[in-house]
């Protein structure tokens, strides 16, 4: 059969704007491309301010992982300036991460990725009384009940018969490589509507401790809230008590319906544990200071497994990142094929792609705005399937017990975190693993708080006449899709360099001067075996790119260090 050249632009339900070039040989992928085709520049804005602001203009950056960006940069201030945080501060923040990764991806699970495996049509010819006998073998959720299922069935039915889908537009429903029985889809439409109400609910945790949410307040030193139980102002008896709720809350839907949910999806899709390996290097840096991955703080060694050998922990050692731009649009001093460690980064772009409506991007060697960034000059995976296999090959015992447990039910290897069914799996086990942490990250702040530990910020080097001249330094984060940093150069009470290396760029990138693929083209192209059944509805495909949770907004940045002009975009 002919090699057939395939488009997939714009993929949905990811944030930001992602292309996907594809070439598929007979049913299956032989190369891949991903082309991010959005240039943005929000760390440009920093060059010149005081480093106490730049968490508030960097986390504009997304609003999807919303936090992380704010926590990488005060982190990397506070690095600079050794500047001590009480641990009243340290505890909201590792609330305030621990909530903010729990939702995102059970956001990610039920709106951008689970109707790649659930098929909404089929959920029409579901009888909700067999529905509610198989939620209740998996869990005692209340809600999971015959009249309930009834009344989902009903809106889906509505809906139909007023001649629209509404949110469940589009998708490839009927495709044969849909699997689940139809009371299957049912319960997973019906819970990915009450997932809707119960992140709304849940996620209020970070407008208590940071005043809103999206993009919550934080702070140099500390954090912007204040503990005082005679205060109506403040963090008090009424909040605490709200915000105990919402741990509760987050806590029950992950154990009760995200987990058995996806593990009930993934027994009926296990040939995809083998689809979607990708690159097979997996690295988790988190930060000291915090819990990671439902780790206790400081208790995540950094580093890197092999997907071969998750006995074995490689160390991780910042000085071997470096950034490549060889597919990018972007020129360095030095030419395409050296690679430029973050403190010495730097962006500029220079799109010598074709004008749109471009038919390949992929025909040039230049492709895509998103840099690709490498260690020890290797494509590295991030996010929740690497942290896992991170602390697995650590021993450490409650992620082991978890994965060991999961894997077992569903007959697969610790290895096959590194495929498509692998990193959806990962991302829930997490989830679980990260609510736990968050109860007693909970229970520890209410201890101190009874204890008179209160104290939210450290006042001691706020003035910029304590710092030194001249300061760099680096905010590692575990974020939702991986690992996250920001890099500051701070000269004369001014950032001079701001550099973000964000989880998406490091999964998003494309090809590197060695010629490796990033992670996503080494997902879809990497063996040659990647199933492509009909290419007009490339669903297979969907799999493998929304298991990465892609965040394209995340991934593109700019830095420019002159603070000069650096090129024109041309809105069309
Ligand atoms: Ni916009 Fe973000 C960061 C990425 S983390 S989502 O940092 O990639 O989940």
């Amino acid at each position: 059969m002919a090699t057939q050249r395939i488009v997939i632009d714009p993929i949905t339900r990811i944030e930001g704007h992602l292309r996907i070039e594809l070439e598929t040989d007979g049913g299956r992928i032989s190369n891949a491309w991903a082309c991010t085709t959005q240039f943005r520049g929000i760390e440009k804005i920093v060059q010149g301010h005081d480093p106490r602001d730049a968490w508030a203009l960097v986390q504009r950056i997304c609003g999807v992982c919303t936090g992380v960006h704010a926590m990488a940069s005060i982190r990397a201030v506070e690095d600079a300036l050794k500047y001590p945080v009480p641990r009243a501060a340290e505890l909201i923040r590792s609330l305030m991460m621990e909530m903010g990764t729990i939702q995102d991806h059970v956001i990610h699970f039920y709106h951008l990725h689970a109707l790649d495996w659930v098929d909404v049509v089929s959920a029409l010819k579901a009888d909700p009384e067999q529905t509610a006998r198989l939620a209740a073998s998996l869990s005692d959720w209340p809600t999971n009940s015959a009249a309930h299922f009834g009344a989902v069935r009903k809106k889906l039915q509505d809906s139909v018969a007023g001649g629209q889908l509404s949110i469940f537009s589009n998708g490839y429903w009927g495709h044969p490589d849909y699997k689940l029985p139809p009371e299957a889809n049912l319960m997973a439409v019906a819970h990915y509507l009450e997932a809707l109400e119960w992140q709304r609910d849940v996620i209020r945790l970070q407008t208590i401790f940071g005043g809103k949410n999206p993009h919550p307040n934080f702070l140099v030193g500390g954090m912007a809230c204040s503990i005082n139980m005679d205060n109506q102002m403040t963090i008090n008896q009424v909040s605490l008590a709200q915000l105990e709720g919402m741990v509760q809350r987050a806590g029950d839907f992950v154990e009760k319906v995200y987990c058995p949910d996806v593990m009930a999806i993934a027994s009926f899709y296990k040939e995809y544990a083998d689809i979607g390996t990708s690159s097979p290097q997996l690295m988790a840096v988190g930060e000291g200071g915090y819990s990671c991955a439902g780790i206790p703080a400081g208790q995540l060694k950094p580093g890197i497994v092999t997907d071969d050998d998750v006995t074995k922990l490689h160390p991780f050692d910042l000085r071997k990142i470096a950034e490549y731009i060889t597919s990018s649009w972007y020129t360095y001093p030095d030419g395409d094929k050296t690679g430029r460690h973050p403190w010495n980064g730097e962006t500029n772009p220079n799109y010598t792609g074709p004008p749109p409506p471009y038919h390949h991007l992929s025909d040039n060697r230049k492709y895509t705005w998103c840099k690709a960034p490498r260690y020890d000059d290797k494509a590295m995976q991030v996010g929740p399937n690497a942290r896992l296999l991170v602390a697995y090959a650590q021993g450490h015992a409650a992620t082991v017990k978890l994965l060991d447990e999961a894997l077992l039910k569903l007959g697969l290897r610790a290895s096959q975190l590194n495929s498509t069914l692998g990193r959806t799996l990962g991302r829930a086990l997490e989830s679980q693993l990260m609510a736990r942490r968050m109860t007693e990250t909970f229970d520890t702040f209410m201890e101190g708080i009874r204890g008179g530990d209160v104290n939210t910020f450290n006042p001691e080097l706020w003035e910029p006449d304590s710092w030194p001249k001249s300061a760099q330094g680096v905010g590692f984060v575990e974020a939702a899709r991986g690992t996250l940093s920001h890099w500051v150069q701070i000269e004369n009470r001014k950032i001079t360099r701001y550099e973000c290396v964000v989880p998406s760029t490091w999964n998003s990138s494309g090809r590197d001067p060695l010629g490796q693929m990033g992670p996503y083209e080494h997902a879809l192209a990497g063996d040659g075996r990647h199933p492509l059944r009909d290419p007009k509805r490339p669903l297979e495909v969907l799999r493998t790119i929304h298991s990465f949770d892609p965040c394209q907004s995340c991934a593109v940045h700019l830095t420019d260090l002159r603070g000069t002009p650096i090129g024109e975009v041309m809105a069309r």
